[in-house]
């Protein structure tokens, strides 16, 4: 039976932070990752055209100057590959490997209060103890693919976005249906496109998606971000509200304008500017698009005039263009060619909002009594974000105490970082924490150092172990809604309130009070002798 100090589940970018990290600072830690490989997000999500949002200078690890130093992207959006080779060196570098256990996923984590230890159960039949279990299990890991009536009669191939194939897939020459427009559908159905015979696309909901203007990365460009790295991620934690910055491949400080004080002309530059930029800059042109429903829906109709300006037939294009939502509430997308697509002969929109899909047969699949005749379906249908992961691990806390009952009304942590009752349990991006708005790799590299002086910190006073109180969850709780409430997210349909998957509680599952104010409320209560928490 293995015994150590630290569990960490999951070999992402946040689990091999995790592992790098604590080992360093003196304990015994083993990993456990479901997959063959690690990367997480990046080993899974195969899908073709599948590459990051945020700019691959930023979108990396900055606890080492020397690797950010060293490792060269190639491309300003780095594509899934290209992270995964990262992940592989990053891995290697550290000497992280060994540590890892790959092929085992944790089906269960029970906390004995009689030692004080957690006892974990993998898919192998194996039991670790543990006396800290950091879950580092992803936020968008736990794909999520509707029970459509007739699926299993279904005789074509079946892929999900999230978990695809190791090999590559080959679309050439067949009758191709993808389901869902959200991120992963927008980056993969320009390349399915290209390859399938004919492409059927079914949407329920039309996103908003910006050109990502992605290409090679000019090598005089490298250097002059390199030459300024360790400002730029000063910057990205002080003043960027996602945890980036770059605009036109430049070091630009965030704005502190607001679309209130602002003229239409200087708006409709401004907006102008971002565009031409790429990518999810738009999220910065204002600091009240996300509170001000005036801002919202002047940036709402310039997005959607530009929709109309990439789709020639009108008719498709209205279908695309989003309505009834706020902009930004969720993820805005960033495409390469994605409504270009619609141009071509060889796909077929379909709008299932109001006549959704009534059931797969041998052959395809039927919407409005239509018979969609396909080879291929591709689920694109997105994650049980946030809690799901977490919810598929039996985690038992004190008196047996289940955390999936807990959280039936919704997830109960404090600083979306711990659950009153489970003692010694740390979610990494967890729910409730800054993880789906902000950088999610700087946000665990945070966490996890604040974790090592916390266990250092136990470890010199001889104590342990640490949970929060009950009130200092229900005032996390509050706050996140309070601070959500102010704004506009919780007028869509978002993975961000638990909306996209039936039945799921709708209520918000991140922190939008910025990184700034969270680092505040961890360093602050440590420096207040573990405020909100309980220590043994
Ligand atoms: O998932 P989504 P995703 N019948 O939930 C539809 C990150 N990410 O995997 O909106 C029919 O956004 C659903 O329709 P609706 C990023 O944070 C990043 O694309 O619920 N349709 C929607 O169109 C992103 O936000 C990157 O009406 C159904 C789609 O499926 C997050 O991951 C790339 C349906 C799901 O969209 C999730 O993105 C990819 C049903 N029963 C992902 N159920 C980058 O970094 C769902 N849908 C670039």
């Amino acid at each position: 039976m293995g015994d150590f100090d630290v569990v960490v589940v999951g070999a992402g970018f946040a689990g091999l932070y995790a592992l790098h990290h604590l080992r360093q600072r003196g304990h015994s830690i083993r990993c456990f990752e479901a997959a063959s490989g690690v990367g997480g997000t990046w080993y899974w999500n195969r899908y073709p055209g599948a590459r990051v949002d945020v700019e691959s200078h930023e979108y990396s690890y900055s606890f080492s100057e020397e690797l950010q130093q060293e490792w060269v992207w190639s491309e300003k959006y780095a594509a899934q590959a290209e992270l995964l080779r990262y992940l592989n060196h990053v891995t290697d570098r550290f000497d992280l490997r060994r540590d890892i256990q790959f092929d085992t996923r944790i089906t269960a984590a029970h906390y004995d209060e009689a030692t004080g230890r957690w006892r974990l159960t993998t898919s192998r039949g194996e039991t670790v103890l543990a006396t800290y279990c950091v879950m580092a299990t992803g936020f968008l890991s736990a794909p999520n693919k509707p029970p459509f009536k007739g699926l299993e009669k279904f005789t074509g191939r079946q892929f999900l976005t999230g978990q695809w194939p190791q090999e590559k897939v080959d679309f050439t020459g067949r009758r191709v249906g993808v389901i869902g427009t959200g991120s992963s559908a927008i980056q993969s159905i320009p390349v399915i496109a290209e390859e399938a015979a004919q492409l059927t696309v079914f949407q329920r909901t039309p996103a908003f998606s910006i050109p990502a203007r992605n290409g090679p990365l000019d090598p005089v460009q490298d250097r002059k971000i390199k030459a300024r790295y360790r400002e730029l991620r000063e910057m990205e934690h002080e003043l960027a509200p996602g945890g980036f910055l770059l605009t036109l491949g430049e070091i630009e400080t965030p704005t502190q304008k607001s679309f209130a004080k602002s003229t239409p002309e200087q708006r409709r530059a401004e907006f102008e500017r971002r565009y031409r930029s790429g990518g999810l800059n738009l999220y910065l042109a204002y600091t009240d698009l996300l509170v001000n429903q005036e801002a919202n829906d002047d940036l709402a109709d310039f997005v959607r005039d530009k929709i109309r300006e990439r789709v020639k037939d009108p008719v498709v294009a209205e279908k695309l263009v989003p309505r009834g939502w706020p902009i930004l509430t969720k993820r805005l997308c960033a495409d390469t060619n994605y409504y270009e697509t619609y141009n071509r002969d060889n796909v077929t929109l379909v709008d299932i909002k109001n006549t959704p899909i009534e059931e797969f047969t041998a052959t395809g699949l039927r919407v409005g009594g239509v018979d969609y005749p396909l080879d291929d379906v591709v689920f694109a249908t997105g994650f049980d974000a946030m809690t799901g992961a977490l919810d598929r691990i039996d985690i038992r806390g004190r008196g047996g105490k289940r955390l999936k009952e807990y959280w039936e009304a919704g997830p109960r942590t404090f600083l979306g970082f711990m659950t009153a009752g489970f003692p010694n349990l740390f979610y990494i991006d967890g729910p409730s924490s800054l993880g789906a708005v902000f950088q999610p790799v700087l946000l665990s590299q945070f966490q996890v150092n604040w974790l090592g002086d916390c266990f250092d910190w136990l470890r010199a006073e001889g104590r342990g172990p640490i949970e929060p109180t009950v009130e200092a969850e229900d005032a996390w709780i509050r706050l996140c809604a309070e601070i959500a409430d102010a704004t506009l997210f919780p007028q869509a349909n978002s993975w961000y309130m638990g909306a996209n998957i039936p039945g799921k509680p709708r209520v918000i599952l991140t922190y939008l009070g910025g990184f700034p104010d969270y680092r505040r409320r961890f360093l602050e209560a440590a420096a207040d002798g573990y405020f909100g928490f309980m220590v043994g």
